[in-house]
């Protein structure tokens, strides 16, 4: 997969070269290619905002700095799996599905904006020639797209083929494709007695059926505790009389 990131605060991306999609990319899973959107401003300044139309606080993104950087990025390129990902806190919330279908992409753009965010124009045009994702992360507001850039690359890295070691961890990790809509089961290691807090003891039973169901148990205990509304949203066909006895 390629990924290019587009940003007035390249080095903002530097994380990217380092563990698993730094690994991606030297092992050559990944070519990533990370940009200064100033390059593409015109004047000695530099200028890539300007005040926005209809009054208002700050400053918006400019459409043309934008559309020139997305097209030199791009070069000419069959678009047809090219995914250009806005990051926004007025995108549709990211989550472990739209990861999924973003690992299937041959080309991903990210084009972090900063201040009031980009001139919506620049988007609209992308859009009648390639798909648009404008996404958010979560419900907060972030100072610009580049932090969520990088939330975005790592949970789609760790899904592209060769880039896990061991490739069940992604199965069954919460929100994965083995556990679809529960959070995890806390997990144990090492010493057995830690400040006087011990391991649960069926953990040391050698007994996986009973592993299994403790472990599953303990999801949905979590699951019900801090995300209520994903027990709303279990498919009841998928629980067995023992999960609807947690
Ligand atoms: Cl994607 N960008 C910004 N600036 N803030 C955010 C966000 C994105 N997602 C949540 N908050």
């Amino acid at each position: 997969m390629s990924i290019d990131v587009l940003s007035i605060f390249p080095d903002y991306l530097a994380p990217l070269g380092l563990s698993l999609v730094g690994k991606a990319v030297a092992d050559g899973v990944i070519a990533l290619r990370v940009h200064d959107l100033r390059d593409w401003a015109t004047d000695r300044h530099r200028t890539v905002d300007d005040t926005p139309y209809g009054g208002g606080a700050g400053m918006v993104m400019r459409p043309d700095v934008w559309g020139r950087a997305l097209d030199d990025v791009l070069g000419g390129q069959d678009l047809t799996r090219t995914v250009l990902v806005v990051p926004t806190p007025a995108g549709v919330p990211f989550t472990q599905a739209v990861a999924s279908e973003l690992a299937h992409a041959d080309r991903l753009v990210l084009a972090c904006g900063r201040y009031e965010g980009i001139d919506q124009r620049f988007v609209d045009e992308a859009a009648t020639r390639m798909t648009v994702r404008e996404l958010s992360i979560g419900d907060y507001v972030l100072a610009g797209g580049e932090v969520a850039a990088l939330v975005v690359v790592e949970a789609v890295a760790r899904l592209l083929p060769g880039v896990l070691g061991n490739p069940e961890s992604a199965a069954t990790d919460s929100f994965g494709t083995a556990s679809v809509g529960l959070v995890e089961h806390p997990q144990y290691t090492r010493p057995p007695d830690y400040r006087g807090h011990t391991v649960p003891p069926v953990l040391l039973s050698g007994h996986h059926a009973a592993v299994a169901r403790w472990r599953r148990d303990e999801s949905l205990r979590r699951t019900a505790q801090r995300r209520p509304e994903l027990i709303e949203q279990l498919d009841p066909t998928e629980l067995d009389a023992a999960d609807r006895a947690v």
